[in-house]
């Protein structure tokens, strides 16, 4: 099994988060589609990391596809509950936090354009997507030790990536000050291997 990504992005932490939460052997590439000489495009139609090279060579993409694939052919660690209203509780910490990227990654490239092409209103409304994003968290997180409750699952993982990559991006949004049981969680996952081992460089 062969990961393509780069060292920078938060959908490709999340995946190597699991794989290491899953202890699971894999060899990883690192591709950036922004890149001249990228092959990224050849084996993800879309362009986009992270792709999962599978060993039979089924290219799989999106992260959401590949944690939910490599949770359900491993039975140890499980980090999804089984298809129920909890499963769907898990995906929707999910999509949340994966949103809080999407916004933050798009204002991020917007501001990386020329100055006299950027869109400062694009930039405000992603940035308010964010914060709205991290009151929605950090509401639903409330005094909980981890998302759904006592054990760490696929929506920590998430949530933990996407903090970790405001950390990163956006370092003015001080969402440690204003959400502070965030901070707590955020703190609690970096002393996991796991977490400490894939902080973004770059
Ligand atoms: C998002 C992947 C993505 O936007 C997922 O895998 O969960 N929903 C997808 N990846 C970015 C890199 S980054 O912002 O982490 C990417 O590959 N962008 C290249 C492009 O051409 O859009």
């Amino acid at each position: 099994m062969k990961l393509i990504g780069s060292l920078t992005s938060p959908y490709v932490r999340k995946v190597r988060i699991v794989l290491a939460e899953k202890k699971i052997d894999y060899d990883f590439e690192v591709d950036s589609p922004w890149t001249p000489e990228t092959q990224v495009p050849n084996i993800n139609p879309l362009g986009k990391i992270p792709v999962l090279l599978l060993d039979d060579d089924t290219p799989l993409f999106d992260s959401r596809v590949i944690v939910e694939y490599i949770d359900s052919v491993t039975p140890n660690n499980k980090l999804f509950p089984s298809p129920n209203r909890e499963r769907t509780e898990v995906k929707r910490w999910e999509a949340l936090a994966d949103g809080i990227c999407d916004a933050a990654a798009s204002a991020f490239l917007e501001s990386k354009r020329p100055k006299k092409e950027q869109s400062a209103d694009w930039i405000a409304r992603q940035r308010d997507k964010i914060v709205r994003g991290l009151e929605f968290m950090a509401e639903e997180l409330g005094e909980k030790p981890f998302c759904m409750g006592t054990h760490v699952s696929l929506a920590d993982i998430a949530v933990g990536t996407a903090l970790g990559y405001l950390v990163l991006r956006f370092a003015d949004i001080n969402w440690q000050e204003s959400h502070p049981n965030l901070a707590k969680l955020y703190a609690k996952l970096m002393l996991r291997p796991s977490f400490a081992d894939t902080i973004p460089q770059g």
